[in-house]
């Protein structure tokens, strides 16, 4: 094919920045587990430390990172992209490139736990300032910019209120500033959003979620709209340290083949099961931006192909129905982490969320009574029997008052 550039989606997936190995023939990316690379003489080594193309060191590059560097790009329509050991490994060079002393951040208030939290324990303690805002109303997003705003780093949809946030909104008011537009698009992978081609300057993915689908690897990467902000990342991500490993990719980009597959699947189990929730009794709300009476139903539409697969909602009877809910469903998994090929459900405020206070909680809209459903491949009628077995469990305790 000339340019796998224009071809369809899946298309892309399977065969972005890939290529037959030239040696062996080997149609699989091979697993390249070699910590160092052989010069042929003092002269190529020196020439390759000096810039010229070619690997040196496993944390300064290597060809299976590479493969899946090159694919991730591609699927994001990014100049390059740097893989990491998680997706936290990833925020952290982000922040670090980006942010110093005395300088200034625009996060979305209901990001990832510590997506925030560290900003707040770690960053400050060298002079980094921040200002979590809604930025699901870009108007505060304009308002939290101060002279020596630097970068804006947005979560959309976020996790886990699924909150949307306009990213070509974003970008403009990014650029006036003269600051940088980071988007985590982890929620909805590279099939379903391209914040680059919205104007964005990085994306980054916990490529644990989605993108790996497999929940048995954790990953992250960076991506890059130009080739000057990838090279200011590059030197702080390898020397920070949180580059990753050839056997991680090698799994990641195994996982990575179905992920169009994957995601229309879970997605059509996801948006059947907010059907479901919607007419349930025993539910209080249904928070999926693929609802019509999602607030922000319309930018969705604008700006991803599709809702998604993470549902949230609420379980009447408050806590104490919620947490029996969440010990009564047997299909289900009472887990962390989402985007795997299996259903995950957990509670944020007592989980992913519990290190964020309980009054920023409520301000970034994480409610009590939340509890987040990971839609995953599974046929959909045994999905909403689970859900149905662990309400009556739920709604039982209720009327015995336990
Ligand atoms: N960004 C988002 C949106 C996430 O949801 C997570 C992890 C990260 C970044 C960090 O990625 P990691 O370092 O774990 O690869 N989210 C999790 C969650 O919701 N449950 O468990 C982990």
């Amino acid at each position: 094919m000339d340019d796998v550039r224009r071809a369809g989606p899946h298309t892309r997936i399977i065969h972005g920045g890939q290529q037959t190995d030239l040696e062996t023939g080997a149609v699989s990316t091979p697993i390249f587990q070699s910590s160092t690379f052989a010069f042929a003489d003092a002269e190529q080594g020196a020439e390759r430390f000096g810039g010229a193309p070619g690997y040196k060191y496993t944390r300064l590059g290597n060809p299976t990172v590479a493969a899946l560097e090159r694919n991730i790009a591609l699927l994001e329509h990014g100049y390059g992209a740097l893989g990491a050991a998680s997706g936290m490994a990833a925020i952290n060079t982000v922040y670090l490139t980006f942010l110093s002393q005395d300088s200034h951040a625009i996060v979305t208030d209901c990001v990832y736990g510590p997506t925030r939290t560290i900003l707040e324990t770690e960053y400050a303690r060298f002079g980094v300032q921040v200002t979590f805002v809604d930025s699901s109303h870009p108007d505060n997003v304009a308002r939290a910019v101060r002279p020596n705003t630097k970068l804006i780093f947005i979560e959309s949809p976020a996790n886990p209120t699924l909150k949307l946030t306009d990213i070509a909104r974003c970008a403009d008011i990014a650029h006036r500033a003269g600051a940088i537009l980071a988007v985590d698009n982890t929620f909805a992978s590279p099939f379903l959003q391209n914040p680059l081609q919205l104007g964005a300057d990085v994306v980054i993915h916990s490529m644990t979620k989605f993108i790996n689908g497999h929940t048995d690897v954790v990953a992250g990467i960076i991506v890059a709209r130009q080739e000057d902000v990838l090279e200011r990342l590059r030197s702080v991500h390898v020397n920070l340290g949180g580059t990753m490993d050839p056997h991680q990719a090698w799994l990641v980009l195994r996982g990575l083949k179905t992920l169009g597959l994957r995601m229309e699947r879970a997605q059509a189990n996801a948006r059947a099961l907010a059907y479901y929730l919607q007419r349930h009794a025993a539910v209080k709300w249904v928070n999926y931006p693929g609802l019509v009476d999602h607030p922000q139903h319309d930018l969705m539409r604008r700006q991803m192909r599709g809702p998604g697969a993470i549902v949230c909602f609420g379980v009447r009877g408050g806590l104490e129905a919620g947490r029996r809910f969440i010990n009564s469903v047997e299909l289900a998994t009472l887990a962390v982490s989402l985007g795997g090929i299996e259903t995950l459900i957990e509670h944020p405020a007592s989980m992913t969320h519990a290190g964020v206070s309980a009054e920023e909680r409520r301000k970034a809209g994480i409610a009590d009574d939340l509890v987040r459903i990971a839609v995953g491949c599974e046929d959909y009628d045994d999905l909403e029997k689970d859900l149905e077995q662990a309400f009556e469990k739920a709604m039982a305790g209720e009327e015995a008052g336990v």
